[in-house]
């Protein structure tokens, strides 16, 4: 298996069906019999899982499941979950609005190439990043604002930690995700930290974003919990060892 996509998926019946639709349609077309979408259903108490059973029926040219555990852990949780979970020798994960076009992918992918890295991520405030929708403009502040801090305290270097596409070997998907530990939205942080202490270089790539209506972040409670997890993910991963040559 080539790639996996892992959809983490909390209550997202309304904006799912475009992005397994659009998903499936490009890997149908790249990448023919080589792919899968993992939906990882988070706890939903809306239709996530049933209208993914059926769109799975309906188009089985590209394998598409639905991972469930119960609850609502966070998309932490959910990521770590799907990623742990695939089979791909690459994994991608992007949020169930598709913010970043799938075809973003290969962008990425193909600068991962060039610099010979495992892991790539999206970003949003590069020069060359395009966002053709911004997020309202106190949001964005409070990202730049986040990012100083995330910067200070796990990842230096990094512009933008919390767009959610990024691709992982499936190696680097495996000793990342396996140390992993927080479930809310602070995780992106701590898995590039991790990652950058086994030894990781990370390809930070300019895309196309587009911010979507139906965000489910609460920024006093999510906002919160993430200054508070940022605080001890140094604590928490003190003793990690470089595993890549
Ligand atoms: N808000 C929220 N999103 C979750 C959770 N678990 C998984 N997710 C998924 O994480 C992604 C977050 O995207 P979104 O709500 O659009 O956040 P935003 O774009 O950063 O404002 C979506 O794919 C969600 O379905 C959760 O507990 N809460
Ligand atoms: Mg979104």
């Amino acid at each position: 298996m080539f790639l996996s996509v892992i959809i983490p998926a909390f209550n997202e019946e309304a904006r799912l069906p475009i992005t397994l639709n659009a998903t499936r349609e490009y890997l149908q077309e790249r990448f023919p019999e080589q792919c899968e979408i993992l939906v990882v259903d988070d706890g939903s108490a809306d239709a996530t899982a049933h209208i993914t059973a059926e769109f799975a029926k309906h188009y089985p040219d590209v394998p598409v499941s639905v991972l469930s555990y119960g609850c609502n852990r966070g998309k932490g949780y959910a990521v770590r979950y799907g990623m742990l979970h695939a089979s791909g020798d690459w994994r991608l994960f992007c949020d169930a609005d598709l913010a970043t076009p799938i075809e973003e992918f290969a962008v990425i992918f193909d600068r991962m190439k060039v610099d010979g890295t495992e892991i790539g991520i999206g970003s949003r405030p590069l020069k060359q990043s395009n966002l053709l929708v911004h997020q309202p403009w106190y949001r964005e502040q409070l990202g730049r604002g986040f990012n100083k801090v995330v910067q200070m305290l796990a990842v230096p270097g990094i512009q933008d930690t919390q767009c959610g596409f990024k691709i992982f070997s499936a190696a680097a998907a495996t000793n990342v995700f396996q140390h992993c530990k927080l479930d809310k939205f602070a995780f992106d942080a701590e898995a590039l930290l991790i990652a950058t202490r086994l030894g990781y270089r990370i390809s930070e790539v300019p895309i196309r974003w587009s911010h979507k209506d139906g965000s489910k972040i609460s920024l006093v409670r999510d906002g919160s919990r993430m200054v508070c997890d940022l605080l001890r993910i140094r604590m928490l991963h003190k003793g990690l060892k470089r595993v890549v040559k």
